[in-house]
């Protein structure tokens, strides 16, 4: 048996044959099961693409051919093949192996991502690259079913099926599934395209590309009367193969080398199983298994339990929108693709009509949700920070500029743990914040949070955000009863204090508070629930108070909350501002633990307190 831990490269898979191949596959699958429910990572998608990945490693020649994993998430195969096996204990965490492919890992990481849908783009500047500069070798990017959907992919094919002089090797690997089943134009015409053919095999009589069969199947229906079309691959100008068992290595690897031997674009369709190998993932319709937490590979629950009461904050959040959808018909959200994560499972199936998953299509479903938005039409749009980014026009252009109040839900807001540098929620307050009319709210807790929930379905008529984090928190529904109303953009004082001012919003104003609780420190803490608008009635009372204010915040330092109020002080002659901005620095954050990247980026208590410390001594000298 192949000791995982012991391959450097994958030059050895060259002169693997079968059954040596299976058993390999078979020990890689086992690999995976057991260090994932140690670790939490990425299950079902890695469990389906094993043979794949293995047969691609085979036929072409990494780091010469470049193969490009979309997403990332799935490459875990590729990591172990690379040298990288006795790295997992540490994946996703702290200095330890990222879930997604990075460059500075491995020489046969030559694109890294985290977001879906670049790796049609990045091949086509490769190959571009390569035509330019008359350098052989081959690119190969593997892409999922739920990652074709997207726009981006398709600006790509677009761009891949005409270019002349270039080869792109395109590996469709479709398992119906994005994280939760498929949806759109797009998997039903892969519906039928598998479900209209026998699987290809590996023998002679099936080398012939799809397109010359589709000659004889067309000269033929057209005689009849009716004309049938090629694949959409085909009228993109790449000639398509398939479909073929993926986890059949024969065929695998005979159709890939067939398409390595051509000299223009192509797609080779890879039918696998999404959580191949394990019970769980294998029959898990809704992408439970697509990231999972520790669990106990018997019985597939996971390590930790979860404490009584104790939920996400977008379970938090979509609670409220199940109990606002039962009263009001006229209302939708529009969800790209991530309704697990969103904690609105429940809410699909009691109100499927009232829920649009528009697949990984961000941009599209924010300019959709403007004009709904326009049809009197209320539109609740939750969406992870990081995946915001996609459709920042779309809510400047489209939904700001035309003065629509679509609300977005910024879930995973800051700090993103394992997911790391592509997942961090730290760029929206400073993306959001200069859009006129825009307006961002975080709450410190649940209660907090339906009163801001309040505000932004019932009383704002302006585009509005409201963020929450990835943590996991006390919530009682039952305490929701009696919340008054926000009726006006407004700050809190949380801690009476006479020395110094901490402004913070979101769990930071608890972190805060108890950070405080372990000292004589004579600190205010305002909590600034509002970091659109300001409150600036309160913000001038503070200023005026003339004492060293400091704002912690875990987003960027750049655009935060603290540059707001920079902002507005240097617009108010006769402030002398003291203010001491705490966030995260201008660089991309690694993934850890928020302790230790707290720690790190001088966010944790000891750090403050010193600081705020030094803050008021330098105000009494
Ligand atoms: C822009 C963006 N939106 C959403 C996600 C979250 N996400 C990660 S993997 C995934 C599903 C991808 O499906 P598919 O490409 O079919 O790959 P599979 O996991 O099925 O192999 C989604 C929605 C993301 N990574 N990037």
């Amino acid at each position: 048996m192949i000791e995982l831990e012991k391959i450097e490269n994958p030059a050895f898979l060259k002169n693997l044959k079968e059954p040596a191949l299976s058993e390999l596959a078979a020990t890689i699958r086992s690999f995976l099961i057991s260090e994932i429910a140690k670790t939490g990572g990425h299950l079902s998608s890695n469990l389906g693409i094993v043979e794949l990945t293995i047969a691609i490693h085979k036929v072409f020649n990494s780091p010469k051919d470049k193969i490009i994993f979309d997403v990332g998430h799935q490459a875990y195969t590729h990591k172990i093949l690379t040298g990288r096996a006795k790295e997992f204990p540490s994946l996703r965490q702290y200095n330890g192996l990222s879930g997604y492919l990075k460059r500075s890992e491995s020489v046969h990481d030559c694109w890294e991502a985290g977001h879906s849908s670049t790796a049609l783009s990045a091949m086509a500047g490769f190959e571009l690259a390569r035509k330019m500069t008359n350098s052989t070798g081959k690119t190969v990017a593997i892409i999922g079913d739920g990652s074709l959907n997207s726009g981006l992919s398709f600006e790509a094919l677009n761009f891949l099926g005409h270019e002349p002089g270039i080869a792109p090797i395109i590996i469709l690997n479709d398992n119906e599934m994005s994280i939760s089943k498929n949806v759109g134009t797009l998997a039903k015409l892969l519906n039928s395209l598998r479900a209209s053919r026998t699987y290809r095999k590996a023998s002679s009589s099936k080398l012939i590309p799809r397109f010359f069969r589709d000659i004889k199947i067309r000269v033929g229906n057209m005689l009849r009367g009716f004309a049938k079309n090629l694949t959409i691959f085909d009228e993109f100008g790449l000639r398509y193969y398939g479909p073929i068992d993926g986890h059949n290595f024969k065929t695998l690897i005979h159709y890939l080398e067939l398409v390595k031997q051509l000299n223009r674009p192509c797609v080779l369709h890879v039918v696998t199983k999404k959580g191949k190998g394990y019970p769980f993932a294998e029959n898990d319709p809704y992408g439970m298994w697509h990231g999972v937490v520790p669990f106990d590979v018997e019985t597939g629950l996971p390590l930790n339990k979860k404490a009584e009461n104790i939920v996400s904050w977008s379970n938090i959040i979509s609670d409220y929108v199940y109990q606002y959808a039962q009263t009001h018909d006229s209302f939708r959200v529009i969800i790209p693709a991530m309704i697990n994560g969103s904690g609105l499972r429940r809410f699909q199936q009691d109100f499927p009509e009232k829920i649009i998953d528009v697949g990984i299509c961000e941009s599209f479903a924010v300019c959709m949700s403007a004009a709904l938005s326009m049809e009197n039409i209320q539109v609740f749009v939750p969406i992870y920070s990081s995946f915001l980014q996609r459709a920042y026009d779309q809510v400047i252009h489209d939904v700001a500029r035309q003065h629509q109040h679509v609300i977005f839900g910024i879930d995973r807001a800051g700090l993103v743990g394992g997911d790391g540098e592509t997942h961090q929620g730290l760029y929206d307050i400073s993306y959001l914040r200069h859009i006129p009319e825009m307006e961002i709210v975080q709450p410190k807790d649940p209660f907090e949070a339906w009163q801001l929930l309040d505000y932004a379905f019932l009383v704002s008529t302006h585009p509005i955000a409201i963020r929450y984090s990835r943590q996991k928190l006390l919530f009682n529904p039952d305490a929701l009863e009696d919340r008054e109303p926000i009726l006006a953009p407004s700050w809190t004082i949380s801690r009476n204090g006479h020395k110094a001012i901490l402004i913070a919003y979101g769990e930071n104003v608890g972190r805060m508070e108890r950070m405080l609780e372990k000292t004589t420190l004579d600190v205010k803490v305002v909590n600034a629930r509002f970091i659109k608008p300001l409150d600036t009635k309160m913000l001038n009372g503070l200023l005026i108070e003339g004492l060293p204010i400091m704002v912690v915040e875990d987003v960027t330092e750049v655009g935060g909350l603290g540059s707001a109020i920079l902002e507005y002080a240097s617009g108010r002659p006769g402030f002398i501002p003291k203010i001491s901005i705490h966030g995260l620095p201008d660089q991309f954050i690694e993934q850890g633990d928020n302790e230790n990247i707290y720690q790190k980026y001088h966010l944790d208590d000891t750090f403050l307190i010193d600081r705020l410390k030094d803050l008021i001594e330098k105000n009494t000298q």
